[in-house]
């Protein structure tokens, strides 16, 4: 892959890169609630469910199999850490509505991760260029604390909305508050205007 087809997050192009309330780190914290997930990559399914024109799966090697983009971006935790630069690579949001089957309805799109863990976002926001499912990181195979074997990474929204150990992704029409927004956090979750609580 070719360095300049590195997709680069609008955000880190501007001059003030720290949002509100945040102080920078760059020691790539590990958080997560519960246990990290034993990950089996021959068992692994990414599953595409709800409003597409037909429930289906695929397998880890076919997931590896599809087209890859790298990203760079900045990414900042509700807690109040933020680290810059990092390199993401993995399959573009479009890549997956691509392949999806969408339905016209869909307006919302619920992603789903081992144990349980859900977050929820607009259609909107989840089509943004810079959103994708990771596998890597700093050219490097994501490590199972950072939610191997696949991830998602929104740069522009705050880093909870990034699901570590992602099985599949569900279509809605309706909103559905996820894991941590259905604890407190905020539906949206927006770092520059600290969509942080409530
Ligand atoms: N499955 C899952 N994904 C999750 C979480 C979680 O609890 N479970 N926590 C989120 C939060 S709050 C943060 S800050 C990031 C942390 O990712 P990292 O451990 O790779 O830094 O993961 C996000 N993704
Ligand atoms: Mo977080």
């Amino acid at each position: 892959m070719k360095d300049e087809n590195i997709i680069i997050s609008p955000d880190t192009e501007k001059q003030q890169r720290i949002p509100p309330g945040q102080r920078e780190t760059d020691r790539f914290p590990v958080l997560h609630h519960g246990a990290v997930p034993k990950t089996d990559t021959s068992g692994w399914q990414f599953t595409f469910t709800g409003l597409v024109q037909k429930s289906f799966v695929l397998d880890y090697k076919s997931f590896m199999a599809l087209p890859m983009v790298k990203v760079f971006s900045d990414i900042h935790c509700v807690t109040g850490w933020s680290q810059l630069n990092m390199l993401w690579e993995g399959v573009s949001s479009r890549e997956i509505i691509a392949l999806s089957g969408i339905l016209p309805e869909a307006k919302y799109v619920i992603i789903n991760a081992e144990n349980g863990f859900t977050t929820n976002l607009t259609l909107t926001d989840f089509m943004q260029p810079d959103v994708l499912f990771a596998v890597k990181y700093n050219e490097v195979p994501l490590s199972i604390d950072h939610g191997a074997p696949v991830r998602l990474v929104v740069p522009r929204l705050y880093f909870w909305k990034s699901a570590k150990w992602v099985t599949g992704v569900e279509f809605t029409d309706g909103d559905r508050p996820g894991f941590w927004e259905t604890r407190g956090y905020h539906n949206h979750g927006d770092p520059w205007t600290e969509e942080r609580y409530g």
